[in-house]
């Protein structure tokens, strides 16, 4: 069960065996070699942590603000495509475990369950993601939804205008349109209780397109839509009507360099994400922990500056704290426990996260993240 996982890893072989391969993989991949995907992770080892003793560790605090909103820890649920085929139901679901532990959850504009869906089981307000698409009417729509379901921020990401060489999603049939084929039947019949749940809910293609988008009614309709509608013009330009029309706060998603990070200063977003799309667009940029120190410098305390890629423990979230990130981001940790166990597998991973993170700080000689900084780190070590 996913009680007895210890470690994000573990909950990552249970998802290995509940969730058909292509599904898996879809959420196991990075770009091209995947070198970036990698990196995101064993770059984070790189970085030393200062072992401090006889400091008084009693009364620690992991409670911070993410753009102005109180968290339990500063790790929100990053938006990740196609989550609700990690599990049935798999948006509605990690929603409400984030909601009950404090954090934020962020809605990708491609996922299975609806931003209506979500809303309709959440008390919360909760964070929706937005691809800017060719159909501006569409994009308008979907503005004011996530604006009626009372989003409390809009991460529009900037990284995905064209879709990442995916070698495992070619391999795997997931295309525009999907190849459907006995190996896929295959992998469906050896994964029975995804099966069963899948077979209870309706919710099986991307909610906040079907019906809603012009013409897309049916999964071919669908697959060749998604495939010619992100929009490669987008530009500056573009933030600042969407900014207008939404009208809230704003988080820039896919910033990977100290320039861009300096113009999104004069975009009136409040916050930006230091984000290479996980590896999964750009193979062979820098991974995001190894650019998060200079683009802090490059902002200042102009902007709220968050990470994104490669944490898969407490004490990634600490070292990305002490160099500056105000909040950090999780994909892949909760989709591993969304696999192995729905629900209660979204709350293990987040339960996983938050122990390695108090212990860390504990160790560090800290009680209060707000007291981390580069001191804590080795600069040479
Ligand atoms: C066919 C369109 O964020 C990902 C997601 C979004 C993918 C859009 C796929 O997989 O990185």
């Amino acid at each position: 069960s996913v009680e007895q996982a210890l470690t994000i890893a573990d909950l990552k072989e249970q998802a290995r065996r509940r969730v058909p391969k292509m599904f898996f993989e879809y959420a196991d991949s990075g770009a091209w070699t995947e070198g970036t995907y990698r990196a995101n992770e064993e770059d984070f080892h790189k970085i030393k942590l200062r072992q401090r003793v006889l400091v008084d560790m009693s009364n620690r605090s992991l409670e911070s603000e993410m753009i102005g909103e109180k968290v339990s820890m500063p790790v929100a649920l990053a938006p990740t495509g196609f989550t609700g085929m990690q599990h049935a139901d798999g948006e509605m679901l990690a929603a409400q475990a984030a909601e009950a532990f404090g954090v934020p959850f962020t809605l990708s504009t491609m996922s299975i369950c609806s931003i209506e869906d979500v809303r309709s089981v959440t008390t919360k307000p909760f964070w929706f993601q937005l691809y800017v698409m060719q159909d501006k009417d569409f994009v308008h729509n979907l503005i004011d939804r996530a604006k009626a379901a009372g989003c409390s921020a809009l991460v529009l990401t900037l990284d995905l205008q064209i879709l990442g060489q995916r070698h495992k999603d070619l391999r795997n049939g997931l295309s525009a349109p999907p190849r459907f084929t006995p190996k896929h039947l295959w992998q469906m019949a050896t994964r029975p209780f995804w099966c069963l749940d899948m077979l209870g809910t309706k919710r099986r293609t991307f909610g906040n397109i079907v019906g809603h988008a012009k013409g897309v009614a049916d999964l071919s309709s669908l697959s060749s839509w998604t495939s010619e509608q992100f929009d490669p013009q987008l530009s500056w330009k573009d933030i600042e009507w969407i900014r207008d029309r939404w009208g809230g706060k704003l988080i820039l998603k896919g910033i990977l360099d100290e320039e861009d990070a300096r113009m999104s200063l004069g975009s009136g977003a409040d916050a930006i994400i230091v984000s290479n799309h996980g590896g999964r667009q750009l193979d062979g940029a820098a991974s995001s922990i190894s650019m998060l120190p200079r683009i802090v410098d490059a902002v200042g305390d102009r902007m709220e500056v968050h990470l994104d890629g490669g944490i898969r423990s407490g004490q990634d979230v600490l070292k990305a704290i002490c160099y500056g990130a105000k909040g950090t981001y999780i994909g892949r940790p909760f989709l591993y426990g969304l696999g192995a166990g729905g629900k209660a597998g979204v709350r293990r991973a987040l339960e996983i996260i938050r122990k390695e993170l108090d212990i860390t700080m504990a160790l560090c000689g800290e009680r209060d993240l707000k007291n981390l900084s580069r001191d804590n780190l080795y600069k040479d070590v």
